[in-house]
């Protein structure tokens, strides 16, 4: 079995002591953390004796598993190695990594905790799988933690591993993180070529009164935290966006994905897919103006993308309109695999089976906030893909982690095609980071609300035909701060 790919975003420690747990049930706290959000877990028990840590292992592995999570355990390699889990993570003081390896094999993840560029390096040359950096802040939860670095510390050590050539060892902050500072300590520990992949907390989730909730909220703090890194990659490597797209949009969709820092190519003729799918980008299957030829290139080209295993957005415009769309949707379903798929509340409830009627390619809404965030959980994990729900509020899901976005400005509803384009920027922005497609979705989202937040409030801005130069200066515009390492244009978000 490879080594499971983990998304180190959200990262739970768990405490079973008296002062952190209370009465309650560890499984229970982790089952409701993992609902909410967590996407890696480690099990970290300095007490129980071997059976009972044995036993609770076991019991939290089950937990983790129907949420595909991996588990990891602290300190306790050989606990690890009976129960079979994914990995350990040890400290400076726990058993050497070489060691750990040999008991473990090379398909577990093992990490290690380092306070400093020295203990950093070492792990990262032993072969560490990732590393915990800290103390960022004193902690009740370790009261014996030997170095409180800060966020200057972790920001220093991430510099360090960038320059040492470990800049793709991922890394994640521990200590005193909660979803009140997650998203300025993932801020303030990004170095120029080195960042984060996420936050490892104990109490702000253990110690929560609904963990649940706890866990939702520093999932939207640190995922909007991260959505810099994001857009700067985008800035960074102009990707290949290829938009199979109508022949309303083109143009503005080319001009939306230079402006956010991508290469437009917008090429119907599915013979070319297999050479531009070898470029490194994203396509984009957009189902207005379909026609039969369009639908058989569409086909094609998915598969391409499929076949070369690169990202792949589909917009389902007017999904429920025509029966004819209705069929394309099934189609294209069957065809292949799409990574993101993004639409309004008709369109995703085609996507999802319901035979609705749409009134041509409008958007009407019917279900509630929490209808919609059921909706999309479902059908992402129904399709293996990342569904984006649009709306005044947008929700995305990947099945496990479901967000929301509040960002953009009624005027995007008076020009056509802002949709369309909305597929385009998240098209660049999972060319571009295609390891979390989730993440993609939300900052090509954020991204482009924000932009037409800017733009309507500019004094020359009188209506949708003032509006569309302003947009695409402001997109323009945050892309070159990203790209300049100015990220302060974040604190705009809502
Ligand atoms: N390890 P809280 S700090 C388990 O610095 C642990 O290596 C640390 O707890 C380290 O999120 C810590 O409640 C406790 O502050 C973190
Ligand atoms: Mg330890």
């Amino acid at each position: 079995m490879p080594k499971p790919s983990v998304n180190y975003g959200v990262y739970l420690v768990t405490d079973s002591t008296p002062a952190i747990l209370g009465s309650r049930d560890l499984c229970a706290v982790v089952e409701a953390s993992l609902r909410g959000g967590v996407t890696v877990l480690q099990y970290r028990d300095k007490h129980s004796s071997r059976d009972e840590a044995v036993a609770t292992a076991r019991k939290l592995h089950a937990v983790a598993r129907r949420f595909d999570v991996p588990l990891l355990i602290n300190d306790r390699v050989d606990v690890a190695v009976e129960v079979g889990c994914e990995g350990v993570h040890i400290g400076q003081d726990d058993m050497a990594y070489t060691e750990a390896r040999a008991l473990l094999g090379p398909d577990k993840i093992i990490g290690v905790t380092a306070s400093s560029t020295r203990e950093a390096l070492r792990a990262c040359e032993a072969g560490a799988d990732y590393l915990g950096l800290g103390t960022v802040f004193a902690t009740p939860t370790k009261k014996d933690a030997k170095s409180i670095i800060g966020p200057g510390g972790v920001r220093a050590i991430l510099a360090d591993l960038a320059a040492a050539g470990h800049g793709a060892v991922p890394t994640v902050c521990i200590g005193g993180v909660d979803a009140s500072n997650a998203g300025p300590v993932v801020a303030a520990c990004r170095a120029p070529a080195k960042a984060l992949d996420g936050v490892a907390v104990v109490s702000a989730i253990v110690a929560a009164p609904d963990p649940a909730v706890a866990a939702r909220h520093l999932l939207a703090k640190v995922t909007v935290a991260m959505i810099p890194q994001v857009v700067r990659a985008v800035a960074e490597t102009t990707p290949l966006t290829h938009n199979m797209t109508n022949l309303v949009v083109q143009n503005f969709a080319a001009n939306v994905a230079l402006c956010v820092g991508a290469s437009p190519i917008m090429a119907n003729y599915a013979e070319e897919a297999a050479d531009l799918a070898k470029l490194g980008g994203a396509l984009v299957v957009n189902m207005g103006t379909v026609t039969p030829d369009g639908l058989k290139n569409y086909v094609q080209a998915l598969q391409a993308y499929n076949d070369a295993g690169r990202p792949v957005v589909f917009d389902p415009v007017g999904a429920g309109a025509t029966s004819v769309r209705r069929n394309a949707v099934k189609i294209l379903l069957d065809a292949g695999h799409f990574t993101v798929i993004k639409g309004n509340e008709g369109e995703i409830q085609t996507v999802a089976g319901a035979s609705i009627l749409q009134r041509g390619v409008d958007s009407t809404s019917s279900l509630s906030l929490a209808e919609k965030a059921r909706l999309v959980a479902s059908l992402a994990r129904r399709l293996g893909s990342v569904i984006l729900l649009t709306g005044a509020t947008d929700l995305l899901s990947d099945g496990r982690r479901t967000l929301r976005v509040d960002n953009g400005h009624p005027l995007l509803a008076a020009v056509t095609g802002t949709g369309c384009t909305l597929g385009t920027t998240v098209s660049a922005m999972v060319a571009a980071h295609a390891a979390d497609p989730l993440l993609a979705a939300v900052a090509g989202t954020v991204v482009f609300g924000l932009a037409a937040e800017m733009a309507a409030a500019r004094s020359e801005v009188r209506g949708p035909g003032t509006f569309v130069p302003a947009f695409l200066d402001e997109l323009y515009a945050l892309r070159k701060a990203a790209g300049d390492g100015d990220f302060r244009w974040l604190t705009l978000a809502k």
